[in-house]
């Protein structure tokens, strides 16, 4: 596999203008013909050959300009069909492949799920349906001829507006699909088969009326209502957000079960991991309703960023991911409770994207290099993506951002764009200098900001001194340069010891947002008549590691008072962070309580539920819950044992249990549904489960025989899959007669429902005991269970693997072991899969010494297995540099 470098790009030779695509769906023998009307690009190279992409293709024919092509005029394999002397005028290709979607474990191209055919082409899978110039800057206008037969596939499904139906002979029919808007083939879409529909009218800002549905398994119509609500939710949020308004007549949502990720943007034709579109109260959790509203408003909201305004090359990933992430964040949190999500937001940042950026795949938001474009939808060009977006909001402010967006999608429209196009719309718009602001985009690693702060009681005024430090990652393209000052926006404010704001002034920053663009600087607040307790980077402003040595009493006020909700939640999560780092650097006993630090955390916590937990119960579900192992290990860097990492956090799970127990309990009966209560998926009735489960959790930690009973209580008594999952996990956490039954129940209730039991393997891969890795594998074998499914591999597989530290982590590297064998497995069938489940090892670095080894050498035996796929040797050799 050769290596793709940015600087390398050049336009291409040969564009396409207009592609005729005729597919007659077969099981095995699907046949593809494909006119294209080509032209030399006045900007390409004159005279190139023609160099089409392919994968696996096998050619029937082909003709340039309705005549056959002469002897060495051609050179085909199934990687490359090359015409040596392309006319320099415009001209047609006719070309005629033919595909087995039903061999196509892949899931990339043309593949059937279910009986199901669909296609899923991002970043490079067109190829596998036909040749082509498989690139994001070829832009054509499509039309679309589906033919099938009629039992089979009753419903054919196209990109853009249905121009036409029709018989064909006895038993079969076709449909065609016209897509006016110039896209890339990555964007390109078909379905074909026996689907259920559910449809709504939408009319848009511009008056145009639309047809929005979602398509699923005949007889689960009654769970897709939710996402098509969630359509027309989003169809109106951008209008009324960013004045962008839908563009075609139709609009189609698929939920297929068998899918590498969690949907995808086509031109009017989304295709979705059915995970991310069913749901009823009696199969889907809370969590899931949120997921679903959230991908659904992603995917369409790429209709602009993403569709209208594409990549120039895959470099510019971000470009569309990253925005597009910050608008379904936007969406959710206008949706729903701003602050409450904000917080979801950065708990995934850091569990996801911060490891990533401390470890061998770091990269930066805007990769210089890659072998396997694939192994690139990562949580940094997602995730960090969306926090450089969301920065840039901060820096100009709302109006000033939004103006920049209007004119990045006025100038952009229709093009193939790079991040410098879309700094250049706001640089325009506000007259600023965004230079050094860019350099987010290219330094990988989580930045440290470091803070001092002095209050001067004679001169009132109070000072703080900022230093941000870089981490040096050596990748590819940087070979470790050493990077430069970003700007990092820091909203702040002051609080005072006893509560209430302070008000202080600084010309230094503006509307409560300080600008750090040098290594250090500092900032000074005059009129302070007190000492005052800074609160920093408010709503989390910008995506950093912060080194602020506050005490205890310091951050409970922060807890108790501060205005940011965001940073009242951080406080308590760094109150829980030092007590968990102390421990488990200490390597601490499992024991019942954490110490006078945790007692005093938990009598915070007493003060806070009582005054506020029956208000917000949403926010104080997350402030009872804990920094996850992983958080932990990353703040403790190296050498750490995942094992203490748990016992910590064990114990102060105990301790906050046995502390707040009656409180707990009495918020659970307070939070009660009334019988008969209609159920709502909204924000503000999850928030009443969330807590009550988040009390029951804490209950079952410091009693589990008690827990055990509740739990037992709470599933039988049920209505919602959040209140029982909720439950069984509880039941997970407790060896012994009770769990085993639950779970074999839960197994049963459920096992026509394959989404349903994606959770209950979840549930079982994560239980934190030494049975679980012959738990895992005894459920490989169970008939639910399908290395097929990407659902499965994930729910089983990577749940162990990723979200399992101390049984993935195991200190005679089986967990290892498990992990690299199931890679190996599944890279023969799905490498995309594979290659994502191989990152669990991303941070076998941090790990002690004697784990380590374990992992280095599984790693090893990996990248030294005959005939790995791209994908997985990508990750594989750079998880080893
Ligand atoms: N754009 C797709 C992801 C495609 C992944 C290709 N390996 C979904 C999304 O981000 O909206
Ligand atoms: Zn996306």
């Amino acid at each position: 596999q050769s290596i793709v470098r940015l600087a390398d790009y050049r336009p291409s030779d040969y564009l396409i203008d207009r592609v005729d695509l005729d597919v007659r769906l077969h099981p095995t023998e699907t046949r593809v013909t494909a006119t294209l009307a080509l032209r030399p690009n006045p900007t390409g190279e004159p005279g190139a050959p023609l160099v089409l992409d392919g994968d696996e293709l096998t050619l029937l024919a082909i003709a340039l300009d309705g005549q056959p092509t002469g002897p060495g005029a051609i050179d085909v394999t199934p990687r490359a069909l090359t015409l040596h002397q392309p006319p320099q005028r415009p001209f047609v290709l006719e070309i005629e492949t033919q595909v087995n979607p039903s061999a196509n474990t892949k899931l990339m191209g043309l593949y059937r799920s279910n009986g199901v055919y669909c296609t899923q082409c991002e970043a490079d899978g067109f190829r596998r349906i036909t040749y082509f110039l498989d690139r994001p800057d070829v832009m054509a206008v499509y039309t679309t001829r589906i033919e099938a037969e009629r039992h089979e596939a009753p419903v054919l499904l196209g990109n853009g507006n249905p121009v036409s139906a029709g018989e064909v002979g006895l038993t079969r029919h076709y449909a065609v699909w016209h897509d006016p808007h110039p896209k890339p083939a990555y964007l390109f879409a078909l379905v074909g088969g026996r689907l259920g529909r559910v449809g709504a009218r939408f009319t848009t800002l511009e008056g145009r009326d639309v047809e929005i549905a979602v398509y699923v398994e005949p007889g689960k119509e009654d769970r897709a209502d939710f996402a098509l609500d969630a359509v027309a939710r989003s169809m109106a949020w951008d209008e009324r957000t960013f004045g962008r308004a839908y563009d075609l007549d139709v609009f189609n949502v698929v939920a297929v079960s068998d899918f590498n990720m969690g949907a995808m943007e086509n031109k009017g034709l989304n295709i979705f991991n059915d995970k991310y579109v069913l749901a009823s109260p009696d199969t889907a959790t809370d969590a899931d309703y949120a997921n679903i509203e959230a991908i659904i408003a992603h995917e369409y909201f790429h209709n602009w960023s993403g569709n209208r305004v594409t990549c120039r090359d895959w470099f510019q990933l971000c470009l569309k991911e990253g925005l597009t992430v910050f608008r379904d964040q936007e969406f959710s949190s206008d949706e729903r409770s701003r602050p409450v999500h904000r917080i979801a937001e950065v708990r995934t940042l850091r569990a996801r994207q911060f490891p990533e950026d401390a470890g061998p795949l770091a990269h930066p938001v805007r990769p210089q290099a890659y072998r396997e474009i694939n192994n690139f939808y990562t949580a940094t060009v997602y995730e960090k993506g969306a926090e450089i977006v969301r920065m840039l909001r901060t820096l100009l402010g709302p109006e000033s951002f939004r103006r920049g967006m209007d004119r990045y999608f006025a100038t952009c429209d229709g093009t193939a764009a790079t991040v410098e196009d879309f700094l250049a719309a706001f640089a325009a718009e506000s007259g600023r200098d965004l230079t050094a602001f860019a350099r987010w985009y290219a330094q990988a690693g989580t930045p440290t900001v470091s803070v001092t702060g002095a209050y001067d009681p004679e001169r009132k005024t109070y000072s703080l001194a900022f230093r941000q430090s870089l981490p040096v990652v050596a990748t590819e393209a940087t070979a470790g340069a050493a990077p430069e000052p970003l700007v990092i926006p820091v909203a702040l404010g002051l609080v005072a010891p006893e509560g209430g704001a302070v008000e202080a002034a600084s010309d230094q920053a503006r509307d409560g947002v300080f600008v750090l663009d040098a290594a250090e600087a500092s900032l000074v607040f005059t009129n302070v008549a007190a000492a005052p307790v800074p609160s920093l980077f408010r709503g989390f402003s910008a995506p950093v590691k912060v080194d602020h040595a506050l005490t205890r009493d310091e951050r409970l006020t922060l807890l108790a008072h501060d205005s940011d909700a965001f940073n009242r939640w951080q406080a308590a999560q760094s109150l829980a962070m030092e007590v968990l780092v102390g421990r488990a650097r200490a390597g601490a006993p499992l024991g019942p309580e954490a110490g006078p630090e945790g007692a005093a955390l938990a009598s915070a916590l007493a003060t806070f539920l009582d005054a506020e937990a029956l208000a917000d119960p949403a926010f104080a579900a997350l402030v009872l819950t804990l920094p996850g192992e992983q958080e932990v290990a990353q703040t403790l860097g190296a050498e750490v044992d995942p094992d203490a990492v748990w016992r910590a956090r064990q114990t102060l799970r105990v301790q906050l249990g046995r502390d707040l127990g009656s409180r707990l309990l009495a918020l659970r009966d307070a939070l009660a549904e009334p019988p008969g209560a209609p159920f709502s998926p909204d924000a503000a009735s999850a928030g009443r489960r969330a807590l009550r489960n988040a009390a029951l959790d804490l209950v079952a930690a410091a009693d589990p025989q008690a827990g055990t009973a509740l739990a037992v209580a709470q599933l039988d008594a049920a209505t919602t899959m959040t209140d029982r999952l909720a439950a069984l996990a509880t039941l997970s956490l407790v060896p012994g007669e009770a769990r085993e039954a639950a779970l074999a129940r839960f197994a049963e209730t459920y096992r026509h429902e394959p989404l349903v039991l994606d959770k209950w393997f979840a549930l079982q891969a994560m239980i934190p005991e030494a049975g679980t890795l012959d738990r895992v594998r005894g459920l490989m074998r169970h008939p639910a269970f399908s290395l097929g499914n990407p659902n499965r591999v994930r729910s089983l597989v990577a749940s162990f693997s990723l979200n399992n530290p101390t049984q993935f982590h195991r200190p005679d590297g089986a967990g290892y072991d498990l992990t690299a064998e199931v890679v190996l497995l599944l890279d023969g069938k799905n490498p995309q899969v594979a290659a994502r489940l191989l990152t669990a090892f991303n941070t076998w670095r941090m790990v002690e010494a004697e784990r380590r080894r374990h992992a280095e050498s599984a790693l090893r035996r990996v990248a030294g297995a005959p005939g790995l796929s791209p994908d997985v040797s990508d990750i594989a050799g750079r998880s080893l540099v």
